[in-house]
């Protein structure tokens, strides 16, 4: 189980470039915390979350939807 506080803090770490969305690069930019998501919405590739958690499909993850996708996994197990 995740906070939204570190649920932001771990977007904030992901949004490289600061644009508040985490885009396909910024994924692809931080391996190593795109497993941690991964692990957390029970999806296996940074391409998957994008398809499977970007709901308003423009193409990056807001933190709506980041926490979203989050609960939506933990709803799951
Ligand atoms: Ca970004
Ligand atoms: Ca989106």
């Amino acid at each position: 189980m995740t906070t939204e506080q570190e649920l932001q803090s771990l977007f904030n770490t992901l949004d490289t470039d600061q644009d508040g969305k985490i885009s396909i690069n910024d994924l692809f930019l931080s391996p190593g915390l795109s497993v941690i998501i991964s692990s957390e919405t029970n999806s296996t590739t940074p391409q998957e979350l994008l398809v499977n958690y970007d709901s308003d499909k423009d193409g990056s993850i807001t933190f709506e939807e980041l926490k979203e996708a989050v609960e939506k996994a933990n709803n799951l197990t």
